[in-house]
């Protein structure tokens, strides 16, 4: 049984973003090497997994888009069944069913993932009213991207939480991209938190790739969602630094956007705060991503060695 991970010390956090990026880079040459499906890579945007899904508490529910990797691993998914998933492999969280882009884990309290853009903010909605209608305890967290906040239904699903005051946290993630378009071609204006407001939603933007600053600011956004028993949206302003799917050459790629962000990594950013603040020694560091790598290097095998799943189970777990 996966345990939720629910640590939020900053040395435990740099840890599982490590997790991440080896994790994303392991699939990417899976992918290229054409032995796994394609995936749409998290990379660049580790510190707002890990600082958003730290925050929250056991009996919350996530429901998250195709760029998921990440708050899966930061809840404490098992590295090698989310690789089976993804490889269709019978050990995966959905007897490898879903893939990448439909997962869910209900150990972790992950609803759903939703590939269609936008189909996760009127899914967590939902998911908050009947929540709210059973009297269950916990709150709604949702993942999305400034595409999804590009289209109607956010603004449906914004106003009916307003109206009935639902308990969702709205994490947009403004990666500056919505596939192969610039968010500068299809948004007005540069943040997503400004249109919560119309909506009588409480909403801030935090600077996305530090970890420590998305920590704090989920944490008093959860704060005040238990408080008022009423939605929050949470933009998390940030950067994809890999492609929109792999493989993916980002010839399209502004050169000095791309090298301007890559200063700012999420990975380097805590990494260096941590050593400068002398708690902690780089080799120490250096150690740590050494064992990550390592467990990477056995949850690839252990996926490789699990069995596709049985004929059989082609009818089973599924509507018919
Ligand atoms: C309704 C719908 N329209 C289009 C697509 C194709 N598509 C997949 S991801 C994506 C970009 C989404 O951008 P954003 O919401 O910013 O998320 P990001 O990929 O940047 O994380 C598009 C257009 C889709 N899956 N669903
Ligand atoms: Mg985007």
């Amino acid at each position: 049984m996966t345990a939720i991970n629910s640590e939020t010390d900053p040395v435990s956090m740099l840890e599982c973003m490590m997790l991440i990026r080896a994790y994303e880079e392991q699939m990417a040459a899976l992918q290229a090497a054409g032995s796994a499906a394609g995936t749409c890579t998290s990379v660049g945007q580790e510190a707002s997994a890990v600082g958003v899904v730290r925050a929250l508490g056991n009996a919350d529910r996530i429901l998250t888009n195709h760029r998921s990797a990440g708050h899966l691993l930061a809840r404490g998914a098992d590295p090698g069944r989310l690789m089976a998933e993804v490889m269709g492999r019978s050990d995966g969280y959905c007897k490898g069913k879903s893939g990448s882009l439909h997962i869910s884990a209900r150990e972790l309290g992950v609803v759903l993932t939703s590939t269609i853009v936008g189909g996760e903010l009127a899914l967590a909605t939902g998911v908050a009213l009947s929540m709210q209608m059973l009297g269950e305890d916990g709150i709604v967290a949702c993942f999305f991207g400034d595409g999804a906040a590009c289209e109607g239904i956010f603004h449906e699903s914004l106003n009916l939480a307003s109206v009935w005051r639902l308990p969702v946290l709205y994490v947009c993630e403004n990666n500056q991209w919505q596939a192969f378009v610039h968010r500068k071609e299809t948004m007005a204006g540069d943040h997503v938190s400004e249109w919560a407001r119309g909506y009588g939603i409480a909403a801030r933007t935090v600077d996305g790739n530090d970890a420590e600053a998305v920590r704090i600011a989920a944490s008093e956004a959860v704060a005040t969602i238990r408080r008022t028993g009423e939605p929050f949206l949470l933009e998390t302003y940030t950067y994809r630094l890999r492609g929109h799917f792999e493989p993916d050459d980002q010839s399209y790629v502004d050169r000095d956007e791309l090298a301007a962000w890559r200063l700012r990594d999420p990975l380097a950013t805590l990494r260096r705060r941590l050593i400068a603040n002398g708690g902690v020694d780089a080799r120490e560091l250096d150690r740590m991503e050494h064992r990550v790598k390592e467990t990477i290097a056995s949850a690839l095998a252990f996926a490789q060695a699990s069995p596709y799943p049985a004929l059989s189970e082609l009818t089973t777990d599924v509507y018919a």
